[in-house]
């Protein structure tokens, strides 16, 4: 049944970056992540809690999180890329930031399946 429902997400992501190349040329998406998954050099979201379920892996900015399908879901993550991001509660980099470093975790109830937006660089 769960490796069933891994599966349903993998195709549900790939459809959505074949729809999207304006997205694909920034991220890329995969299904069942881990930490393991996140090379070197990219920063990487997931919408379960230590690095689990549908994930994201991005060097650029996104501006709308909506655009990849993770708005309002991302619960883990790891910077990889060796500069500070802000992750922001609404998109286009407004409302409440949180900053994060080199860092690797679960996010705090505060920011839980709440972040809209990614800038890198701040
Ligand atoms: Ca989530």
């Amino acid at each position: 049944m769960r490796s069933a429902s891994i599966l349903s997400t993998a195709v549900a992501a790939t459809a959505l970056v074949a729809i999207q190349p304006a997205v694909t040329a920034h991220a890329g998406t995969v299904s069942a992540g881990s930490y393991a998954a996140c090379s070197a050099g990219w920063f990487c979201a997931w919408d379960g809690p230590d690095g689990t379920g549908r994930e994201i892996r991005t060097q650029v900015s996104i501006p709308d999180l909506n655009t990849v399908g993770m708005d309002n879901q991302i619960s883990s993550l790891w910077n990889r890329t060796g500069v500070g991001w802000c992750a922001y509660l609404e998109p286009h980099y407004r409302g409440p930031a949180l900053r994060i470093g080199d860092w690797m975790g679960s996010l705090p109830p505060s920011a839980d399946n709440a972040i809209s937006s990614l800038r890198r660089g701040c």
